[in-house]
């Protein structure tokens, strides 16, 4: 095992690691019980007490929690500590709704950074690193969450955030970047700039990249890893349960560990809320074991993934989720069928013939659904002769069927026409919702 950064915990006998999961868990059990009416009332309601749970495996006895549990308590109704014992706040972007609230005390500051710090050093990055931080700075987890497990490492932080991206790359060279953090969506226009000012990978340190934040397939890895030069790992996060960091993906990047020393996964079906079993495909719910000022139980992300058990050949023990393919809220119905964006990507860079820009446009004609899908031509294949690009389109089409079991129209779209991102990029533009 080469980089395990908290090998005692990380590879802990699992009686062991339930025996410590269990106390953390009534013991913030009974702090929200006390502190935070929302779990009180709803406990009451539900007629269980924290003394009634027994082990980890009672956690299905306790109810849920939301988004919307957070947006009705705005914005401190459910932290757990005095305003005195907090000393950050975050929020989400709130673009669909208020923003959700949520507040650290030092010790949580402190979990974040060793569960960031377990990410980072899986990608490779040791106390000689020079650590460029891709992700924005400010209410947004990413910047700060990456930083502080870079420095929990020793590494020399480079607090780049996002944008101004020719002076990135000129800070990739200059500062002899070793590991890099931002979402993929973004290293992908890093590479593209890289490629106009003329400037080669072999000019670069980068060895490790720390991506997530968003979703992004097996493709998009590849194409990245080989225009920037590095191997990457996939970080997952939501700012309600800490930021980045409650899950990484070691070096056999075979699934993201979770760090279940601080979040008690589950899978449930999101339609019923009942709990499924090892490995089904269903809604990811997580429970805070060790955080102070917003322990969030049983917290609903949306996200839809699996969980397994065994143990890794890395040598961790804790368990695994599959990569994030999208939330339940970006799943698009189109004609009764069930699309993910990511389904889209997939399909595009296993074909590996256009560029790895794409967006999907859904709207509304009459009482139907299309779905319209624009993909960008490289400069190549740009100069081509009409009757070529004709006949791939048809192929994207006749490959997108296949898989989506849908019709879309595809349209190839000049190189350069789709909005790149520094953040999260959004691949979906719904009109349906505006009729
Ligand atoms: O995106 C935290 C983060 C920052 C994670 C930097 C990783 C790196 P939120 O803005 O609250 O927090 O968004 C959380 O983003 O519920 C997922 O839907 C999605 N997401 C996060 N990481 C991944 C990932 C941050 N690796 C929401 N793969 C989550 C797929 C991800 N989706």
């Amino acid at each position: 095992m080469r980089y395990c950064w908290n090998p005692e915990v990380e590879c802990m006998d699992r009686e062991q690691l339930e025996k410590l999961q269990y106390e953390r868990l009534m013991t913030t059990l009974k702090n929200v019980y006390e502190h935070v009416p929302l779990y009180r009332d709803r406990m009451k309601e539900q007629g269980v007490e924290p003394g009634d749970i027994r082990s980890v495996h009672d956690l299905a006895k306790l109810p849920f929690t939301t988004k919307t549990d957070l947006r009705d308590t705005y914005p401190y109704g459910m932290f757990c500590r005095p305003m005195d014992d907090i000393v950050r706040i975050h929020a989400s972007s709130g673009t669909t709704g208020k923003q959700t609230v949520v507040g650290y005390t030092e010790h949580d500051l402190a979990v974040w950074a060793e569960v960031a710090a377990r990410a980072l050093y899986s990608a490779g990055c040791t106390k000689r690193s020079v650590v460029q931080v891709c992700y924005g700075y400010g209410l947004f987890t990413g910047g700060l969450g990456a930083h502080a497990g870079a420095e929990r490492i020793g590494a020399a932080v480079i607090p780049a955030s996002t944008g101004n991206t020719q002076r990135q790359i000129t800070m990739l060279r200059d500062f002899g970047t070793n590991i890099i953090c931002g979402t993929p969506s973004y290293m992908l226009y890093i590479a593209e700039t890289m490629e106009e000012m003329g400037i080669d990978k072999s000019e670069l340190s980068l060895v490790g990249g720390v991506f997530g934040a968003e979703p992004w397939t097996a493709g998009m890895r590849q194409e990245i890893e080989s225009r920037l030069g590095l191997r990457s790992v996939d970080i997952y996060g939501l700012s309600e349960i800490i930021g980045p960091g409650v899950s990484f993906e070691c070096e056999l990047q075979c699934g993201l560990h979770i760090n279940e020393d601080h979040f008690l996964p589950e899978i449930i079906d999101p339609q019923t809320g009942e709990v499924l079993p090892e490995g089904s495909l269903g809604e990811l719910v997580f429970t805070c074991i060790t955080k102070e000022g917003l322990p969030l139980i049983r917290y609903r992300t949306r996200d839809i993934t699996r969980i397994w058990y065994d143990k890794c050949e890395c040598g961790r023990t804790l368990a695994r989720m599959d990569k994030v393919s999208g939330r339940s809220d970006d799943m698009l119905i189109i004609r009764g069928v069930n699309v993910f964006p990511s389904q889209v990507e997939s399909v595009l860079l296993d074909m590996g013939k256009t560029a790895p820009h794409y967006v999907l446009i859904v709207d509304r004609q009459g009482t139907l659904d299309t779905l319209e899908v624009q993909v960008e031509l490289t400069d190549e294949l740009f100069s081509d002769a009409v009757r070529g690009l004709e006949s791939l389109e048809t192929e994207i089409h006749n490959r997108l069927l296949s898989v989506l079991g849908i019709s879309a129209k595809v349209k190839l779209v000049e190189p350069k026409s789709i909005a790149r991102s520094e953040g999260k990029a959004k691949r979906v533009i719904d009109r349906r919702n505006l009729k």
